[in-house]
C-alpha cells in the first residue's frame, strides 16, 4: 500500500498535526542532485518547450487521448491550446518545469507532468510554493510504476530553484488530503446532457419538466454587471485580497499574476465586476474547460464553464464578518451574481456549470440547482504539515 508514497514528506493518513510547518528543511540546493532520475533505456527526459507550436502540440495531443476520464470512460477533458499557454505560462514559470518523457527511438511525447510557481498563504503563513498539474502517461505504459519517476524528477528541478512545498489535487485518495470537496453541477443545456448521458432523468420526472426546472432567464438581472477591463485591475485586487482573507488556504496573487490569472487569455477564462457609481462592489470569474464525448454519434464536445474565483464587499461593512447578518447579504448577493454568470456561460453555449462544494460555495449551490456529481477533489500539500482546513466537505459528503 502506498508503496512510493510512503517515502515522501506527506502527512499520514492517521497523523495528529502538532503544529504547521514543513515536514523536511534540512536541504539546500546544493544537496540535490544535477542530474536527472536514470530512465529505462528506450525513454528519455525533455523539456517540453510549449512555446514552440509542434511541442505544444505533443503536450496537447498526449493529454487529449490520455488525460482524465469520468469513470465510465464516457467524457474526457478536452484541454485547448489556448488553455495550456494561460494554465502553463503564469509570470515566473519555468521552461525545466514543463517534463516530458519520450521515447528515445520515435520522439514520441508519452508522459509529462507540470510546475507553476505559486505562493500559498497556510492560515496567514505565507509558503513559497509550486502548483503541479497534468500528471499523464501514455494509456499503454500504465501501472509500470513512471509515476513516481515522474514526481522524483519534477521535485528535483523545484528543489533545484530552492523550492520545497507544492499543491497538487486529485480525484485519488493518497497520503493525505488536507480538503476535500465535491464537484457539483448545474445544467444549462439540459437535453444535450440527457443525451450524452451526462444526466438521468430522474424516474418520476418527464423531459420537459426538467427543461423548465433548469431554463434561467433571458438576462442578468445585477445591476453595473460587466466585462472586468484592465483599467479595473488595482481596484478588484484589492476587493479581491479582502475577500480572500475569510480562508484558511489560498493562492496569493501578485498583480501581475492577478492580471495574468483573470485577463490573459480570451475563451479561456471570462472576468465580470459589477459597478455602482464608479465603486467595484463584486467580481466574479470562470474559466471554459470542455469535455470531449467519446464514442456519441450526435455530439463531440460537452461546453463546460468552471466558477473560479469571485469576491464581495457584501460583508465587509460588518464588525464581525462572520455573524448571520453579513452572511444572509453575501448569500444573497452570490445567489445574483453567480445565477449571471449561469446566463453569461450559457450564452456562450456552454452545456454545464460546475463549481466545488468548498468555501463560500455552499451559499448558493442548492439554490441554483447545482446537483452534487459523481467526482470528488482531493487537495494535497507536498512537504507541509497543517491542521485540517475549513470549507472542504462534512462528513457525510453532503453540500
Ligand atoms: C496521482 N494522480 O498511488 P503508491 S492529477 C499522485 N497523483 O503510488 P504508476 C498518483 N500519485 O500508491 P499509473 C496518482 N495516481 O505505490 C497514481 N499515483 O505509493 C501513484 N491517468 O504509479 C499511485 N492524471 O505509474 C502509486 O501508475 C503510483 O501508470 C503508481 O499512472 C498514474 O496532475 C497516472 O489522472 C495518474 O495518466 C499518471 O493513470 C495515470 O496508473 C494517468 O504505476 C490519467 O502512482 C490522467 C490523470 C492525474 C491528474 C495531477 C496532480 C499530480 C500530483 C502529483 C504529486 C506531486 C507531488 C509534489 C511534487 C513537487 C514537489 C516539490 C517541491
Amino acid at each position: 500500500e502506498y508503496k512510493f508514497w510512503r517515502t515522501q514528506p506527506v502527512a499520514r493518513f492517521d497523523e495528529k498535526v502538532d503544529n504547521e510547518g514543513p515536514i523536511d528543511s534540512s536541504r539546500t540546493p546544493a544537496d540535490i542532485p544535477s542530474e536527472p532520475y536514470p530512465l529505462l533505456k528506450e525513454f528519455e527526459w525533455c523539456t517540453v518547450d510549449i512555446t514552440n507550436p509542434q511541442e505544444l502540440e505533443d503536450v496537447f495531443v498526449l493529454l487529449n487521448e490520455n488525460y482524465v476520464e469520468d469513470q465510465d470512460a464516457t467524457f474526457r477533458f478536452n484541454y485547448t491550446r489556448e488553455f495550456f499557454n494561460w494554465s502553463l505560462k503564469p509570470p515566473g514559470w519555468h521552461k525545466e518545469w514543463h517534463v516530458g518523457v519520450r521515447i528515445r527511438d520515435s520522439g514520441r511525447l508519452v508522459a509529462f507532468i507540470s510546475a507553476i510557481p505559486v505562493t500559498l498563504k497556510v492560515r496567514g503563513k505565507e509558503v513559497k510554493s509550486v502548483e503541479i498539474n497534468f500528471l499523464c502517461i501514455h494509456k499503454k505504459l500504465r501501472a509500470k510504476r513512471l509515476t513516481p519517476i515522474l514526481i522524483k524528477e519534477i521535485t528535483r528541478r523545484v528543489n533545484k530553484c530552492d523550492i520545497w512545498q507544492a499543491l497538487y489535487t486529485a480525484g485519488v485518495v493518497l497520503p493525505s488530503p488536507i480538503a476535500v470537496c465535491r464537484y457539483a453541477h448545474r445544467p444549462l443545456n439540459w437535453s444535450k446532457l440527457h443525451e450524452v448521458g451526462f444526466t438521468a432523468l430522474p424516474a418520476n420526472a418527464s423531459k420537459t419538466q426538467m427543461i423548465a426546472k433548469y431554463t434561467l432567464p433571458k438576462g442578468t438581472d445585477t445591476p453595473g454587471l460587466r466585462a472586468m477591463k484592465y483599467e479595473d485591475v488595482d481596484q478588484v485586487f484589492d476587493l479581491f485580497n479582502a475577500y480572500q482573507d475569510r480562508f484558511d488556504l489560498v493562492q496569493v496573487f501578485t498583480k501581475e499574476e492577478f492580471k495574468h490569472w483573470f485577463l490573459g487569455a480570451d475563451t479561456v477564462i471570462y472576468s465580470y465586476v459589477v459597478e455602482t457609481e464608479g465603486k467595484i462592489t463584486d467580481f466574479v470569474s470562470f474559466y471554459s474547460l470542455p469535455f470531449t464525448v467519446l464514442n456519441n454519434p450526435m455530439y463531440k464536445e460537452l461546453g463546460i464553464g468552471y466558477l473560479f474565483y469571485y469576491a464581495s464587499d457584501a460583508d465587509l461593512g460588518f464588525d464581525d464578518r462572520f455573524d448571520p447578518a453579513a452572511t444572509s447579504t453575501l448569500k444573497k448577493r452570490l445567489n445574483h451574481l453567480i445565477s449571471d454568470v449561469c446566463i453569461i456561460a450559457r450564452d456562450l453555449k456552454m452545456d454545464v456549470f460546475n463549481a466545488m462544494s468548498c468555501q463560500d460555495n455552499t451559499l448558493f449551490l442548492d439554490d441554483l440547482k447545482f446537483g452534487p456529481g459523481d467526482g470528488f477533489l482531493n487537495f494535497y500539500l507536498f512537504n507541509y504539515k497543517a491542521f485540517p482546513i475549513s470549507g472542504g466537505l462534512t462528513d457525510d459528503n453532503s453540500f
